[in-house]
């Protein structure tokens, strides 16, 4: 027969109708990749090469994105942590300390079932004062952490005192009227040294919240407010800690982190920690600050970078872990003196150390920084780069093992422990 065009039309017409189930799932697979790779893996790695090749660059990328530096100094440099938070001081006892591998623990961490990671499912209501907090006074004024008066006690579980996102003031508070609406001496529920615990539950994890500070008294003073609320609403035992760098050395970040977890075990037998930067706010506060069952980077969504991880491995801003996985990787690095990486290198010794890392939902991880400029007095570590070549052959001489430091003071002001510690790159050479 002839071959006409009408002819092999209706062949082509013919076969198609056949087929065509087969080509409208081949056209849906195609569709579904190609929206994962907009949706999912462009969002990453354009981020991640972006800041990848400014740090190759040497630039700083926080100075590119914003005024606020999670480690550095303020233009009003000349307060003292104990100016700005006065009230109970002690003797200053200098005092050098290095120490070593077998921990400065007092007791061992005790075995507690962990603290829910995921969020409860029906809260999404704001935040009203109402739900601050405590109004009745804390049982026990003794200034120390009771733990083991929990015999007939259930552990406790009270996800419906959380109000899921929580309200972010930024204005700058008197210390004096936080105390008041807090302390426990005033009517509040905080302890002397920040610190509090449940009284009528077993608390599902003991958390000591350790801050690296050095001349940060206005974010301090916003964090105190917003922290404490949130620490009681998620029925932890909790102490904040902020561990204060004195001296002209280069801030040493991860450092203080080391000091802040050995300090603190000297108050109470902590078995999990949290490191966060002092202008870091949670904005839900069912992102939990109890136990992680791995190591845990909290602050995923942070607002200065449009509420996306800026690249895969950053584990900046808030972390926890369990005591024992922290002592497993050694700790941080003490070798990373000014702006940048060592929380590069943690990551680096959490993926070496084979630990999966975890992380609250995009939604829940929410964060907002304090945008209050300050100056930045040393720049980034020169060094970093090459300190991230060997992060993880490392480990296991640089970090909790190695640490040195000279601690100065241990005040505990009514709504925090403030430690003062010279950390100088001359104990290192
Ligand atoms: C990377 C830094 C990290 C830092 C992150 C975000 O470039 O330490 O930026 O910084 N790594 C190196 O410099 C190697 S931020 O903008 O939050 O200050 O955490």
């Amino acid at each position: 027969m002839e071959r006409t065009p009408l002819r092999f039309g209706l062949c082509l017409f013919f076969k198609m109708s056949k087929l065509r189930p087969l080509l409208w799932i081949f056209a849906a697979v195609i569709v579904s990749i190609v929206m994962m790779h907009i949706l999912f893996i462009r969002k990453y790695s354009v981020r991640a090469s972006a800041i990848h090749i400014i740090q190759s660059l040497k630039v700083n990328v926080h100075k590119e994105t914003s005024d606020i530096d999670p480690h550095g100094n303020t233009l009003n440099g000349h307060l003292k942590v104990e100016d700005v938070l006065p009230e109970v001081k002690q003797e200053a006892k200098a005092q050098t300390l290095s120490v070593s591998s077998d921990s400065s623990s007092k007791g061992k961490a005790e075995e507690k079932p962990q603290m829910a990671t995921e969020p409860p499912k029906n809260e999404g209501e704001k935040s009203d004062t109402s739900k601050e907090g405590p109004v009745t006074k804390a049982a026990n004024g003794d200034g120390k952490l009771h733990s083991d008066s929990s015999a007939n006690k259930e552990l406790c579980n009270k996800k419906n005192q959380l109000v899921g996102p929580v309200a972010i003031d930024q204005t700058i508070p008197e210390i004096e009227e936080i105390v008041k609406k807090y302390s426990a001496s005033h009517g509040g529920w905080v302890e002397k040294g920040g610190k509090w615990e449940p009284k009528d539950c077993v608390p599902k994890a003991k958390v000591a919240v350790i801050i690296p500070f050095r001349n940060r008294e206005r974010q301090l003073k916003i964090f105190l407010r917003h922290m404490h609320p949130v620490l009681y609403r998620q029925s932890l035992f909790y102490q904040i800690f902020v561990i204060e760098q004195s001296g002209d050395d280069p801030f040493n970040r991860a450092g203080l982190f080391n000091i802040g977890f050995k300090e603190a075990l000297k108050t109470a037998d902590f078995n999990c920690f949290v490191f966060s930067d002092v202008d870091l706010l949670p904005e839900d506060d069912r992102n939990s600050y109890g136990c992680p069952t791995s190591p845990r980077h909290m602050s995923v969504a942070i607002d200065k970078f449009d509420y996306r991880l800026p690249y895969e491995g950053i584990f900046g801003g808030v972390g926890a872990f369990k005591r024992e996985d922290f002592e497993k990787i050694n700790g941080f690095s003490n070798l990373f003196w000014g702006w940048g990486g060592e929380d590069d290198d943690l990551y680096a010794r959490i993926r070496a150390r084979g630990f999966k890392l975890t992380r609250p939902s995009m939604m829940i991880g929410r964060y907002t920084m304090i945008k209050i400029f300050h100056f930045q007095s040393h720049g980034a570590d020169p060094n970093r780069m090459n300190l991230l070549q060997n992060s993880a052959s490392r480990m296991d001489s640089d970090g909790l093992s190695t640490l040195k430091y000279t601690l100065r003071k241990r005040l505990e002001l009514p709504l925090v422990t403030v430690v003062n510690v010279v950390l100088s790159k001359s104990m290192y050479q």
